[in-house]
Order: C-alpha cells, then sequence, then structure tokens
C-alpha cells in the first residue's frame, strides 16, 4: 500500500535518505501457524479484534532494531484531531524518537494494547476508514514536507512570516497563464508588478476566503492590528 509514497516530492525524498519510511506486518508476529492476528470481541458483536499479542511483539521487535525510542501513534476515529500544529510536533518528534504509526484493520485493536504500548491516538479526521494505513500515509505525507530539503527552497518559503497558513488562514487564490480563461481575467493588481499592493491584495483575500470559508479558524488565527482591521470592515463591524 505504501507504494504511494514513491511518487513525487516524497518519492524523491526516499530516495534522497531524507527520510526512512519502512512497515513490518503484524502477520509476522503472529503465535500459530495459521498467523492468526484477530479474533471475536468479547461482548459479542459484529467484526473481529486484533489481538494485544501480535501488536505488543512486533513494537517490541520494532523498538529492539532501532537506535531511538519508539513514540507510537495509533491512527483511529477516536484520536485527538490532527491539525498542522500537531504535524510540526511530530515533526519535532523526530529528532529524538522514530515515529511507529500503528494501522488497525476490522473493528479495531484490544484495548488494553493501546493502554500499555500507545503514546498517542491521532485522528485525521471525523470519518471510518476501512484501516489505519491510508491515515498513516496522510500523516507521513504532511510531516515529510516539512523536513529540510523535501520541498525546494523556494516552496519550503511556507516558514515565512507572509504565508496565510502560518497565522492560521486559508491562503489566497492563484492564477497562472494565459490572463483571460472563458472571459475570465486574472486579477489587475496581479499584474501590475506592484509587489507592496501584491501582498496587500493577496493578504486581503486570504482573510477574506477565511471569513467566507473557515470562519471557525479566525478564532485562533494569529493576526495583526492591521489584519484585525481589514476584517472588521469585512465583517462590517466598525468598533473592532
Ligand atoms: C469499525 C467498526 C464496526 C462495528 C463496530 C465498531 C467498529 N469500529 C470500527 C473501527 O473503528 N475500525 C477501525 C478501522 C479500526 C482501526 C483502523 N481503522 C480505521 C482508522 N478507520 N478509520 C481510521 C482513521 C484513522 C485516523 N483518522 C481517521 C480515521
Amino acid at each position: 500500500m505504501f507504494e504511494a509514497l514513491h511518487h513525487g516530492v516524497l518519492g524523491r525524498a526516499l530516495k534522497n535518505g531524507l527520510l526512512q519510511v519502512r512497515w513490518w506486518d503484524v502477520r509476522d508476529y503472529a503465535d500459530n501457524k495459521h498467523r492468526t492476528i484477530d479474533d471475536k470481541p468479547y461482548g459479542g458483536g459484529p467484526g473481529m479484534v486484533m489481538m494485544a499479542k501480535p501488536l505488543r511483539e512486533a513494537i517490541r521487535h520494532i523498538q529492539a532494531q532501532r537506535d531511538k525510542p519508539n513514540w507510537v501513534v495509533y491512527l483511529s476515529p477516536q484520536g485527538t484531531l490532527l491539525k498542522q500544529p500537531g504535524v510540526v510536533r511530530l515533526k519535532e518528534k523526530l529528532s529524538t524518537h522514530n515515529l511507529v504509526l500503528l494501522c488497525g484493520r476490522y473493528e479495531g485493536i484490544d484495548e488494553r494494547l493501546i493502554m500499555s504500548m500507545v503514546d498517542e491516538e491521532c485522528s485525521i479526521g471525523d470519518y471510518v476508514l476501512s484501516g489505519g494505513e491510508f491515515a498513516a500515509m496522510v500523516v507521513i505525507d504532511a510531516v515529510a514536507r516539512l523536513l529540510p530539503g523535501v520541498l525546494g527552497d523556494s516552496t519550503s518559503a511556507e516558514a515565512d512570516s507572509f504565508s496565510s497558513a502560518n497565522k492560521g488562514l486559508l491562503e489566497y487564490p492563484q492564477y497562472t497563464r494565459p490572463e483571460e480563461d472563458e472571459g475570465m481575467r486574472v486579477p489587475e493588481v496581479l499584474l501590475s508588478g506592484n509587489h507592496e499592493a501584491i501582498l496587500r491584495w493577496r493578504n486581503r483575500m486570504a482573510l477574506e476566503r477565511t471569513l467566507k470559508k473557515r470562519p471557525d479558524l479566525l478564532n485562533s488565527a494569529q493576526l495583526s492590528a492591521e489584519e484585525k482591521e481589514i476584517l472588521a470592515e469585512l465583517t462590517g463591524d466598525e468598533n473592532e
């Protein structure tokens, strides 16, 4: 499944050794010849539950192979919702730990394994998947693009203070050639060459879009006095 990571910027980063992704099959840690790793839920109900023991053996084996301590992240809909600051935190964890992304299948994992071996339970959104691998790939992609050298120098400019994302806002709209497409023109200011006006326009658009599409983000956005003023103007509140 993790073949998908070998494309695009991540593929290049893996090839250049900027990050390493390895995987372990829990079935290799089953204690019977049928490689069974699941069993019926106590108390009844549909489906199967992953047994604690093979997962515990797997995590211990991973730890024994490695220099840094494990930081075990269980991907599940019961986890804390992952947002960009959480992604940054996971990236920073990498300096002292190896991230072990525990991917469940079936109807879940025996709670005792989660209690004893999992450092953090993490959700990428309020929906149910068929397995944690899809969520793990999202986490890997989001973390990897923050690592030095993974994005080109020009795109890693996300780190700069003009980035809307870093203020907790949505990004401004983007345009490329041609100047006119199906009767719709690129906003004049972007053709003006006036860099200060362009910055102002983009900043304003970021605020406007956030207000329209994701007003919830404004509660925790890091805004300057000027940005607060623009926002007050946009909301029609002259007193703020
Ligand atoms: C399915 C199910 C069916 C009947 C009764 C209880 C049930 N629980 C589940 C369930 O949650 N299955 C999960 C499938 C078990 C862990 C791996 N799976 C998973 C992870 N689905 N969705 C995620 C996930 C992970 C991170 N962020 C969003 C979703």
